[in-house]
């Protein structure tokens, strides 16, 4: 009895099942018959999206990515809802345009893609030099059949077009009232799945979606037409920040920089002109390693040789915002700050700016970059243009396999074999020249420690027992720490530099060159490992506790004031001569500029900072943020506070002075970047060189 009930639920549940199923099935059809161009608009765009993820992008996380899908059927179902306002004879037309739209997009992203590795953006329209390169790119490439594979989208829309008219489905007379409620239904539909996009996307979406520039990432998260329509609104927003207020920046401009005088000359004044220049860009870098030890072992062995033996300067500080790498990139070599929205690396290339690699061009030097990365990263294939270097080595002049691989792309240790016989060939070719290294090893997440090679972060010491014998005893301490894992990779990065400095050295390459090191940014650690490194107790394995008499407070003061960065001056022959000494006055990124040109015999009249050996302990680092620093104050511009670090109390009169300092400061660069407030000194300059060559 019992088992016959039991089929006949089973049986039951099976009839409802395939009801559903042809209920479903048929709703489908029926939806597809009524909306037969509407459905293969929207299938073709997501066809063509897919495609051409497939074709750019080789790895199966990337092929079977559903977010990316997702996003095109919510902009693809939104702009076809609009082709219900549409008579159904007229209806087609729409579809057509609109499908020729989202298909160029994807072609010329795909012809982009294979030669830049990344997407396009309309930005670089506005460099008249890349419109030349890309042009070019077009026409060579025109050819490849991957690139015409997207026609298949409006060719399939006509196909089915043609079939329509066929059987007079055009013919149907649709009242207004009918088209507007299909309107209203579509439009409700596309607004389920935005929905449905939005909960799905966590903090690292949005952060890297406003910055677009990381091109790769946001195409495989939010599909390449949004991506696209993002572009467009970065792209032109530096446009509509530079149309309102010209007059009165320009005006703030002249007057800031009347008031500010030329150093007079001191005794670092030329000490290298005429010298060949190799500049670090130490991938997060921190001051805070320098010196540091594991069971007697440095962990930058080579960071401290180059601080002992050269001028070092310990109390130095990056100013990056959100543009990170860019921004010190920025400030380094032109002593202007990063801007106050978007970076000025992606939305403002197209500015004039003076720079190191321009003032060492006008003295004769051939200068050029070298990253291993994509060449659009953070937009440097542009910008270090506008910045006036000659040429700029990127990934594809480098070998890049799986295996040489660490982390974002080729290890350091490799990027600098690599790049030593460019540098050579460079050396052979030009007279005196100048070179930027980027490493790229260094950079969080810091996790892949088995690629590091053997460094030690936990606590090894010898233990004599009761019997005499001699033991081993290892406390864990940093060990898988994400800070650990920092020391770990720091120790990588700074035995590459090692081996690059010996093989520079060996090719002859040291000889009459000035090696000059940054830490680009600090590594944003977290504050608790810094707890465990400064009060760990290894009896216990834990942290010790705030009442400890042993306990070092490690306050979120110290944590600001610890994310200082190397910055380090060094020749073979420096060791024991007047120059090698440590300086331990406040400086900022925007003080390289002014005191190498001091050192090298140049001077930019337009740069924020100063001649450390001339403004000496009266110097004061503005941050991005409003923060600034001296050698006696910390300000918090958000909290308003203020630390004293000398023990001695300050007056409120400082404090507002120095905020005024930095408003000023920071308003005038950014202005000098929006409203290209460069472009005219240089033009004038340009006239005044043509007529020195003519007399
Ligand atoms: C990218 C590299 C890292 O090529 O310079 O940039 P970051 O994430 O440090 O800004
Ligand atoms: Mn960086």
């Amino acid at each position: 009895m019992k088992s016959v009930k039991m089929k006949l639920i089973k049986l039951k549940n099976k009839t409802i099942k395939f009801s559903k199923k042809v209920v479903k099935e048929h709703l489908i059809r029926e939806y597809y018959k009524k909306n037969v161009l509407f459905c293969t608009f929207v299938l073709t765009c997501i066809v063509n999206s897919t495609l051409l993820r497939f074709f750019c992008m080789h790895t199966m996380e990337n092929y079977l990515s559903i977010k990316p899908i997702i996003a095109d059927l919510m902009i693809v179902t939104f702009v076809g809802s609009f082709g219900y306002l549409i008579k159904p004879k007229n209806r087609f037309t729409y579809y057509l345009i609109a499908e020729i739209f989202f298909t160029a997009i994807c072609m010329i992203n795909s012809v982009y893609y294979t030669f830049y590795t990344s997407f396009a953006s309309v930005s670089m329209l506005s460099l008249t030099q890349y419109i030349g390169e890309v042009g070019d790119a077009v026409v060579e490439n025109v050819i490849q059949l991957k690139d015409l594979i997207y026609l298949i989208g409006p060719i399939t829309l006509i196909a089915v077009n043609t079939k329509l008219k066929r059987i007079n489905y055009y013919k149907k007379v649709e009242p207004k009232a009918e088209r507007k409620k299909r309107t209203i239904r579509t439009l409700s539909a596309s607004g389920i799945i935005a929905l449905l996009f939005i909960v799905t996307l966590n903090s690292l979406d949005v952060t890297r979606f406003i910055k677009q520039w990381n091109r790769e990432y946001i195409v495989m998260r939010f599909g390449i037409y949004i991506y696209q329509a993002n572009d467009l609104v970065t792209s032109l927003q530096p446009k509509i920040n530079a149309l309102f207020g010209y007059d009165q920046a320009n005006k703030k401009f002249i007057e800031y920089f009347s008031e500010k005088e030329e150093p007079s000359k001191n005794e670092y004044s030329n000490i290298f002109e005429g010298k060949n220049v190799v500049v670090i860009h130490g991938e997060s870098m921190q001051t805070n390693v320098i010196g540091l030890k594991f069971n007697g072992q440095e962990v930058t062995p080579n960071l401290n040789r180059l601080a002992s033996e050269g001028m070092y300067f310990s109390n130095f500080y990056s100013q990056v915002s959100v543009g990170t790498s860019s921004d010190t990139e920025l400030t380094f070599t032109t002593s202007l700050m990063p801007t106050q929205s978007g970076t000025a690396f992606v939305s403002y290339s197209d500015r004039t700016y003076n720079s190191i690699p321009k003032e060492m061009k006008k003295k004769g030097y051939y200068v050029y970059s070298m990253h291993a990365n994509n060449a659009d990263f953070w937009n440097r294939r542009a910008m270090h243009e506008s910045l006036g270097y000659d040429r700029f080595y990127s990934k594809v002049d480098y070998n890049v396999t799986k295996e040489n691989t660490i982390g974002l792309g080729l290890s350091d240790k490799e990027f600098f074999k690599q790049s030593i016989s460019k540098i050579e060939k460079e050396s052979k070719e030009h007279d005196k020249w100048y070179s930027l290294l980027i490493m790229l090893t260094n950079h969080t997440p810091f996790s892949e420690t088995e690629k590091y090679g053997e460094f030690d972060v936990s606590i090894k010491e010898k233990v004599t027992k009761e019997d005499g014998v001699v033991e081993e005893v290892t406390y864990p301490y940093m060990e898988n720490t994400k800070l650990g894992n920092y020391f770990k990779s720091i120790h990588y990065a700074d035995s590459a530099l090692g081996e690059f400095i010996d093989n520079l050295d060996k090719k002859g390459l040291l000889d009459n060159t000035v090696f000059i090191l940054y830490g680009d940014h600090d590594a944003r650690l977290p504050k608790k490992d810094y707890n465990r490194l400064y009060n760990y107790d290894k009896e216990h394995d834990k942290v010790l506790d705030s009442t400890d008499p042993n306990y070092k407070e490690y306050d979120s003061y110290q944590y600001e004031l610890g994310r200082k960065v190397p910055f380090i001056i060094w020749t073979k022959d420096m060791k024991g001569t007047d120059l090698n000494k440590e300086n331990t006055n406040v400086m900022g990124m925007y003080d390289v500029m002014p005191t190498l040109g001091n050192m090298f015999g140049f001077y930019n009249k337009y740069g924020l900072g100063h001649d450390i050996f001339s403004i000496k302990d009266k110097n004061i680092v503005v941050f991005p943020n409003g923060n600034w620093v001296t050698n006696d104050v910390y300000y918090n511009s958000q909290k308003g506070e203020y630390l004293s670090l000398n023990g001695k109390a300050i007056s409120e009169a400082d404090i507002k002075k120095n905020n005024e300092y930095s408003t000023k400061l920071l308003d005038v660069s950014n202005q000098i970047i929006v409203f290209n407030l460069l472009k005219q000194d240089e033009d004038e300059n340009k006239v005044i060189e043509t007529q020195e060559k003519v007399k």
